[in-house]
């Protein structure tokens, strides 16, 4: 099944809010094939973020990233990427719909909570990027059957 990358970003720490879109993303019914903290640095936010180092904010972003730990997660569904790019919301939280994450749960553009990959391509190289093979888990659950319809495993 596809695989996606998201990034509970220091405005999540910060805010407490880990939980709650945890659960959110858990309830749609992705399953977490991987999960851990990690602290970011120059160098890997030079790369994940290599569209926008160029960029005016581009050293704002990379001190609002490093802040303080994120939590990195590779989220397993049908359609993995655009379910949950579309549960992210436009990326600056003000603008984002009500009912995203970001439309619920923010205020900034630049503090906005999650990051989620935005290509099945560009989901690859995120989740290879932030975690090794044996950290990502190949198990399947109970509810598979109640999530999905036979033809869509
Ligand atoms: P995305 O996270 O919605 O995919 P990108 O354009 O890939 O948006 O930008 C990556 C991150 O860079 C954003 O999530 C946001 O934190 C930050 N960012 C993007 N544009 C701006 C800006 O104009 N000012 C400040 N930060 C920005
Ligand atoms: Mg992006």
């Amino acid at each position: 099944m596809e695989q996606t990358l998201v990034i509970l970003k220091p405005s999540a720490i910060d805010r407490g809010l880990c939980g709650t879109i945890i659960a959110r993303l858990e309830q749609k019914g992705l399953k977490i094939a991987g999960m851990k903290m990690m602290q970011l640095d120059e160098p890997i936010l030079r790369e994940h973020y290599a569209h926008l180092v160029d960029r005016p904010f581009f050293p704002s972003l990379v001190l609002s990233m490093s802040r303080t730990p994120v939590i990195v997660m590779c989220l397993e569904g049908r359609d993995a990427v655009s379910v949950v790019r579309a549960m992210t919301g436009a990326t600056n939280c003000r603008q984002a719909a009500p009912g995203t994450i970001r439309g619920d749960l923010g205020m900034s553009g630049q503090e906005n909570i999650i990051h989620a990959s935005d290509s099945v391509e560009n989901g690859k190289i995120e989740v290879a990027r932030f975690f090794y093979p044996n950290e990502i888990f190949d198990y399947s659950t109970v509810t598979t059957k109640a999530i999905y319809a036979t033809d869509e495993l």
